[in-house]
């Protein structure tokens, strides 16, 4: 199999993430993508541009980190993320719903930084600032939640892949007045398959 991916991407990231814990390594080769040029070769194989990307051994390809992550935890009949049942199923959902919205605003904000200067919105960066600020309030409560801890769960790998943007965004800092979500991140991002997809800090 192949994985297109951006070393800064989060959602690649994750689809990174679940590949190292599932033991998948020797099975899928990662690709890193010319994403966001005009004219990049990329799009001949990912019309869309987007990673993560993954082409499957059939040849079947797959956007969309979740759907990515549940074909390759299923792959060998060994789930590793599989959901409870009921309630706490749906807690699960939320908690991963939660970090997602978290990694979405940042995202929004990195790929406005990208810009050239003159073509950057300072109204879309303050309200993608602020919007960090409230959702990293909500999680210094939030990850107290069962949920996030103890067995890796594809909510801890999407929260601990939202927080790690800060290496490529020197405007975002989300651990002052969140010590809980820092001592909880500092614990995860050691954790071998976090450490292994550390985005490299911007040059
Ligand atoms: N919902 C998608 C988001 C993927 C996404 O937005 N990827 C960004 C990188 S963080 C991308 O490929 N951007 C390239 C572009 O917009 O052309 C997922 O979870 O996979």
């Amino acid at each position: 199999m192949k994985l297109y991916i951006t070393e800064g991407s989060p959602y690649a990231r994750i689809a990174r993430v679940v590949i190292i814990e599932k033991g998948f390594d020797s099975r899928v080769e990662i690709i890193t993508a010319k994403t966001r040029a005009a004219g990049s070769p990329y799009y001949q194989i990912n019309p869309s541009g987007r990673v993560p990307y993954l082409i499957r051994d059939d040849g079947v390809a797959l956007e969309e980190s979740q759907l990515i992550c549940a074909y390759l935890d299923q792959l060998d009949g060994q789930p590793l993320f599989n959901l409870p049942t009921g309630e706490p199923g749906w807690e699960a959902r939320r908690l991963e719903a939660l970090a997602r919205s978290l990694a979405d605003g940042l995202a929004v904000w990195s790929r406005e930084n990208a810009r050239p200067e003159g073509e950057r919105s300072p109204t879309t960066i303050k309200h993608e600032a602020a919007r960090g600020v409230r959702m990293a309030d909500v999680w210094e409560k939030e990850i107290n939640h069962p949920w996030m801890h103890g067995t890796l769960n594809m909510a801890q790998i999407t929260l601990a892949c939202a927080l790690g943007m800060a290496a490529r965004n020197p405007d975002l800092h989300w651990r002052p007045g969140h010590p809980t979500l820092s001592t909880w991140y500092d614990r995860i991002a050691a954790r071998p398959s976090l450490a292994a997809t550390a985005p490299p800090p911007l040059r």
